[in-house]
């Protein structure tokens, strides 16, 4: 990109025009990064909820460009899960992420390479610094949609394969006074 341009951002929904590359995610496309298998079939086959949308700008993926778009998540769970993204570790693992939450309420989970964990709560105003070398994923422990704005670099890439195949070390479960972080049972390391 080398042109200066514009997108209208709506803070409270977080849709952006033009939309560029929507990104919608079902219960379908990741049932298995949550831990209540019959909980999350049972629900593809009535309705295969949607679990969040991504509104992408088209931005070149090369050094010095930077990607920006916003997130929504939609509250829900399946089983005892809240509704969450995917998650993954950025393809080249040097680079790091800004995420300003707008709407709701989440807790932000990330998992570094060398196998701290850690989480920050998510909170309208909130800006998370995810730094290089750590998996993220967002989780809306809330009852309104989740909104965040993400900036990161151009080329950074995502990689899903670690996390879909391992997941991370820890859940976030509700618990009777809210979200409770616990130890993944299916964790292999
Ligand atoms: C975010 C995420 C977005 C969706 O823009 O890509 O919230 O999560 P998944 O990519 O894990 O499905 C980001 O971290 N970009 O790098
Ligand atoms: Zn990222």
């Amino acid at each position: 990109m080398d042109v200066p341009f514009n997108v209208s951002l709506d803070l409270k929904t977080g849709e952006m025009k033009p939309e560029g590359i929507m990104v919608v995610r079902r219960l379908s496309q990741m049932r298995g990064a949550f831990q209540d298998h019959d909980a999350a079939e049972r629900m593809v086959a009535e309705s295969d909820p949607v679990i969040y949308r991504v509104y992408n700008v088209v931005v070149p993926e090369e050094s010095g460009q930077l990607q920006f778009c916003t997130s929504i998540i939609y509250p829900g769970r399946v089983g005892d899960e809240y509704f969450m993204t995917k998650g993954h570790f950025h393809q080249k693992i040097e680079t790091a992420e800004v995420y300003l939450t707008l709407q709701g309420q989440g807790l932000l989970l990330m998992q570094s390479d060398d196998g701290r964990v850690a989480t920050l709560d998510m909170f309208p105003g909130s800006t998370s610094y995810i730094p290089p070398r750590w998996a993220h994923r967002s989780i809306n422990v809330g009852s309104v949609p989740l909104v965040l704005y993400a900036v990161y670099p151009g080329d950074a890439g995502h990689n899903y394969g670690i996390i879909e195949e391992k997941g991370f070390s820890k859940i976030v479960v509700a618990g009777p006074c809210g979200p409770v972080v616990m130890n993944n049972p299916r964790y292999s390391g």
